[in-house]
């Protein structure tokens, strides 16, 4: 009996102190198994009178009971342990946000391009594209503007070095030549934009040398200067996200275009706000016109049976007007904070349902 104490003792002793299931199964395998401790013990029943075994039975089972229960109650407090530790390490936090926050932001010129893009491609307008870098005809003979024209000093254009021929590139002063090109390998009718970046020598606080303009240009049998003002008058309404718009049209010249005006939009400068398409005061917003006879025939299109109408705007000037930023020359500095302060979210594609800007 004194042998089966001592056992019991020394056997939970070392339960307790099993580090893993590893030890655990070292020590059930010298108590339990077949020649373990307390198996050896039990074959020993076998040669004792029938009083000890009376005694000696019961106890043996007692102790192979309870170390038995004892290693089950170590292995599942191993367990447990063992997931809470997992647990632990393993941790999430649902709460976080599912992808990092998106760093960078869209500039106020993409985002106004997007705007634009998107209210003319619901009015069916492709967008059309050309090179930085144009020949002479594409950005001034074929537009009306032929070379001594006094408009070419107008353009302060910036010239590319002169090739052995004596002709030079320029960088376009204009979106133009894109619809040029595109008048002269597109049977009409058409109906297209063209966004992008142009050149002028020029700087001070409303001139960059770089600024971007979108241009439009539709060609048709009927086209006439009803569909240019309606077209406009739509655009004004949807870009500036109001229900009506104050406009005018101012005649002016333009080599390329004729009969042109210059469009205004009313406006009101409230405290220091300015609201637009209401009021007394007039901002200048594009360019248009019908589309020269000779720009048609430079281009293969037939002035007797086709014309059409174009305009063009300023990028920049549109986006400075719509989003209240004072200083043209901060949209091309890269200034982080300005970046920042001005950016659009990337996952704010401009849609007409809500509203291009929202
Ligand atoms: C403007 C104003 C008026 C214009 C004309 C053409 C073309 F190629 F069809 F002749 N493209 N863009 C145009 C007309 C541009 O910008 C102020």
């Amino acid at each position: 009996m004194q042998d089966i104490d001592t056992l019991r003792e020394d056997l939970l002793a070392r339960i307790a102190a099993a580090a893993d299931s590893a030890a655990l199964e070292q020590i059930r395998v010298a108590a339990l198994g077949k020649k373990g401790a307390i198996s050896e013990l039990m074959r020993g029943l076998g040669q004792m009178s029938p009083e000890e075994r009376k005694s000696a039975g019961p106890a043996l089972n007692g102790l192979k009971d309870d170390v038995d229960s004892a290693i089950r109650a170590a292995r599942e407090a191993l367990e447990d342990a063992l997931l809470d530790a997992r647990l632990v390490s393993e941790r999430i936090d649902v709460t976080l946000p599912v992808l990092p926050e998106a760093r960078g932001s869209i500039h106020p010129v993409s985002q106004v391009i997007d705007e634009v893009t998107e209210i003319f491609a619901q009015m069916g307008f492709t967008v059309a594209e050309g090179p930085d870098i144009e020949e002479d005809f594409y950005n001034f003979t074929a537009l009306n503007i032929p070379p001594e024209h006094p408009a070419r000093q107008m353009h302060d254009t910036f010239y590319l070095p002169e090739r052995p021929d004596g002709t030079r590139r320029v960088l376009r002063t204009h979106t133009s030549p894109v619809q040029i090109r595109t008048m002269l390998n597109t049977k009409p009718p058409l109906r297209i934009i063209a966004p992008g970046r142009t050149f002028r020598c020029d700087s001070d606080q409303t001139h960059t040398p770089m600024f971007h303009q979108i241009e439009a240009l539709v060609i048709d049998e009927s086209t006439h200067m009803g569909h240019l003002k309606g077209c406009i008058e739509a655009f004004c309404r949807a870009f500036f996200e109001v229900d009506e718009v104050k406009m005018r049209f101012r005649p002016s010249y333009f080599p390329f275009t004729e009969p042109s005006a210059e469009v205004d939009i009313g406006c009101r400068r409230d405290g220091g706000e300015l609201r637009i398409g209401e009021g007394d005061d007039w901002l200048e917003i594009m360019g248009c016109g019908m589309v020269h006879p000779k720009v048609l025939e430079h281009c293969g299109v037939d002035p007797a049976k086709y014309q059409g109408f174009a305009f063009g705007m300023g990028i920049d000037r549109i986006a400075m007007l719509k989003y209240g930023a004072p200083d043209l020359r901060a949209f091309f500095d890269s200034d982080l904070r300005w970046l920042r302060h001005y950016g659009f979210s990337s996952l704010n594609v401009p849609t007409l349902g809500q509203g291009v800007s929202r």
